[in-house]
């Protein structure tokens, strides 16, 4: 903005500049072709090809898992089609001794960063069992509390700071959640100790029906960032390769001390919220092809494809093993033994108060342990 005389303020205008300050980067045009570049030339074609293989792993894992609850095999579930880049490119940039915080629409990339599918599977249905993982993998169970992601990932990253380790944490969260007070808190907290947290604000376009329009004044989400001091990027989250870039670059700037990296992926979530909701009630079907035409999908599947590292058997390949996989897991979660009332009261304390320790014994009794 130009300097101005505060003889006449352009209070509107003052408004729009912060969104000229964020613009939505991107490396791949919506139809697949290159835009940048250079920055083109940091991606080899072996890792877009993993790119690739990971999002139509979701995509297909996606897909599966809404089939299921349709036929009452699995629980209720947060579909995450569309958000594919969103949630894998960003992953790819990590490893595996990174901490990941997900939200109940991050089921999928949980399972790649190494929970075992039947473990997400059990916290899907409730089961007690499906809150414990592997000591070695780096990954909390999903959050649903909305905006409660970044306040745990930022005291988390705190600790980490604190005991020197180079590692940083990542936490997923919507465009609802920033709307919420443990969002700001947690984000405050981590730009003033400079926590090495990387917020992926999956940008969705919708809090179940609650388009972006009405969910903030603010024209972008990214600076609400520049606000608590946050560098901050807006990305369009349907590029995987700019996703890629944007979490790489923002791991090395955390790991090296310059502390939170805040990401909005500008998205889309092509299916419902939940099973339990109707999106034909709160938005058009012309509104949901038209972003499935730019998804990452159909953009990395066509610059691959005229490259000639991509096909469609090997994509038939990737859904038959995804469906191997499923299949496994749910043999596997079978085996977990029935959900018990104290199984639940007795992992709360650990030493249960006069009123827990009757309700155990009441239970035990019915229950017959
Ligand atoms: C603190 C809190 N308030 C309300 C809810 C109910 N709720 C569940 S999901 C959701 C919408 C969240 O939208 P967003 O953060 O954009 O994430 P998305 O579901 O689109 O991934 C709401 C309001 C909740 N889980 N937690």
């Amino acid at each position: 903005m130009d300097a101005m005389s505060l003889s006449t303020i352009p209070w509107g205008d003052i408004a729009a500049h912060y969104a000229d300050d964020f613009p939505i980067h991107s490396v791949l045009s919506p139809n697949g072709e290159i835009v940048d570049k250079q920055a083109m030339k940091q991606v080899s074609d072996k890792l877009l090809v993993e790119l690739m293989e990971d999002m139509v792993w979701a995509h297909v894992f996606d897909q599966r898992i809404i089939t299921l609850n349709k036929q009452g095999s699995l629980g209720n579930y947060a579909p995450a089609g569309g958000q594919e880049a969103s949630q894998f490119a960003a992953l790819k940039a990590l490893t595996k001794s990174d901490l990941l915080v997900p939200t109940y629409r991050d089921l999928a990339p949980l399972i790649k960063h190494g929970v075992p599918m039947h473990r997400a599977f059990l916290w899907w249905r409730g089961h007690i069992a499906g809150n414990i993982y592997p000591d070695d993998v780096k990954v909390w169970v999903p959050q649903v509390i909305v905006g409660a992601t970044y306040l745990h990932a930022a005291g988390a990253a705190m600790a980490m700071a604190r005991k020197g380790e180079k590692r940083v944490v990542m936490a997923y969260l919507g465009d609802g959640a920033t709307s919420q007070g443990d969002f700001y808190e947690g984000l405050n907290f981590a730009g003033v100790f400079k926590a090495p947290v990387i917020g992926i604000i999956q940008n969705n376009q919708y809090a179940i029906s609650v388009p972006i329009a009405h969910q903030t004044a603010a024209q972008t989400l990214a600076q609400k960032g520049a606000a608590a001091g946050v560098p901050a990027l807006r990305v369009d989250g349907n590029d995987p390769v700019a996703m890629y870039l944007a979490v790489k670059s923002a791991r090395e700037y955390a790991i090296g001390g310059g502390g939170p990296i805040l990401i909005e992926a500008v998205t889309y979530r092509t299916g419902s919220h939940t099973m339990s909701d109707e999106p034909s009630r709160y938005r058009q079907d012309s509104e949901v092809e038209e972003w499935v035409d730019k998804s990452a999908l159909n953009r990395l599947r066509k610059l691959l494809t005229e490259k000639k590292l991509w096909t469609v058997e090997r994509e038939e390949e990737i859904a038959e093993q995804v469906k191997a996989e499923i299949k496994d897991a749910l043999t596997e979660m079978g085996k977990e033994p029935a959900q018990k009332v104290t199984d639940f009261l007795t992992v709360m304390y650990e030493e249960p108060p006069a009123n827990i320790k009757e309700q155990i014994a009441l239970y035990s009794a019915k229950e017959g342990n």
